[in-house]
């Protein structure tokens, strides 16, 4: 359902949210206002799909997902007191708990109350599991045609400054200045460059161009969050025999694609029809083969990938 503005999507309700070990009633899952990650943006998240399967809803890569979280709390020095062993579980309990088929789930483990400053060490951590139903991510045809795209004026930030490969809920303050902008300039996601004018990301997704038959998406060390999508689709290329690379890409790169796609896991595997006006066309080939062989995967109709499904 999408209310406010073409792209923002109003928030379904479910009946529990995961709390601190604990499974509490939705409108209960609260925090003081002086939670220290309110005011300082000291918080890290994971964003994961659970998906309809033939044995019931099953979890995309759960554990690498839980694995990232890990990583990025331990890169804001967070202890968190659940191991990934015991998250893994709690977000199964999660779903099971509000009785869904497939969802999205959004783990968060942030700085809490009862102390303010800048030093956010002495600060409790809290840790929440959310999951609620979140159908196409940028737009009904989305998945089908394609998305328009832009350029955006804010840069993607260094990696020696709120590094990108964190998923820290502060970071996201520069997706969304970039993001309001391509959405009021009529394009469905921003493309971030980095200082040095290399392509990133989009605010929520990583991205490959296909050029004569071959895959590229930029490396990591360009500034970008290390997608689990993006690993999932180059294991899927290279599978399928598509060669791909990892190398720095500028912008006419993608203007001059041949075929050019999104992945994230609220996003999924959008192909883009047009960069700053410049037309890739109706989804090509590879990106459709990609795309097809990707739903399969999740809704486990590909026996050789089970071992990225977590049947809740
Ligand atoms: N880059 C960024 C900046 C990003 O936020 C995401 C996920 C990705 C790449 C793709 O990563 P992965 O999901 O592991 O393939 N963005 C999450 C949040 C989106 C939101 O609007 O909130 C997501 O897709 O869940």
């Amino acid at each position: 359902m999408r209310e406010r503005g073409v792209y923002a999507m109003s928030l379904p309700t479910v009946d529990k949210i995961w709390m601190d070990g604990e499974l509490v009633d939705w409108d209960k899952a609260q925090v003081h206002v002086l939670t220290h990650a309110l005011h300082y943006g000291s918080g890290v998240f994971e964003g994961i799909r659970c998906y309809e399967t033939a044995d019931g809803p099953a979890v995309f890569r759960l554990r690498d997902h839980m694995e990232r979280f890990e990583r990025s709390a331990k890169m804001l020095y967070m202890e968190l007191a659940y191991s990934v062993d015991e998250m893994v579980e709690a977000v199964k309990e999660t779903i099971r708990a509000n009785k869904l088929q497939s969802c999205y789930i959004r783990p968060l483990a942030f700085r809490g109350y009862g102390v303010m400053g800048l030093d956010p060490v002495p600060a409790p951590v809290n840790v929440i599991i959310a999951v609620w139903p979140w159908d196409t991510y940028l737009g009904e045809d989305a998945l089908a045609n394609g998305v328009d795209v832009g350029i955006s004026s804010w840069r993607q930030r260094g990696i020696n400054s709120m590094p990108p490969a964190v998923k820290a809920t502060g970071n996201y303050l520069n997706s969304s200045f970039a993001r309001i902008e391509a959405n009021r300039h009529g394009y469905a996601e921003a493309i971030l460059l980095n200082e040095e004018g290399k392509v990133c990301e989009g605010t929520g997704e990583n991205l490959f161009i296909v050029r004569d038959g071959v895959l590229s998406t930029p490396p990591v060390s360009d500034g970008l969050l290390e997608g689990i999508t993006r690993d999932s689709v180059m294991i899927i290329a290279d599978d399928l025999g598509y060669p791909v690379l990892e190398e720095s890409l500028v912008r006419t790169d993608l203007y001059t694609a041949d075929e050019f796609f999104m992945t994230g896991s609220a996003a999924e595997l959008v192909p883009v029809r047009a960069v700053d006006g410049h037309v890739i066309g109706t989804p090509g080939p590879i990106t459709l083969d990609l795309q097809a062989t990707f739903f399969r995967v999740v809704h486990g109709e590909e026996e050789a990938y089970e071992e990225w499904l977590d049947r809740v």
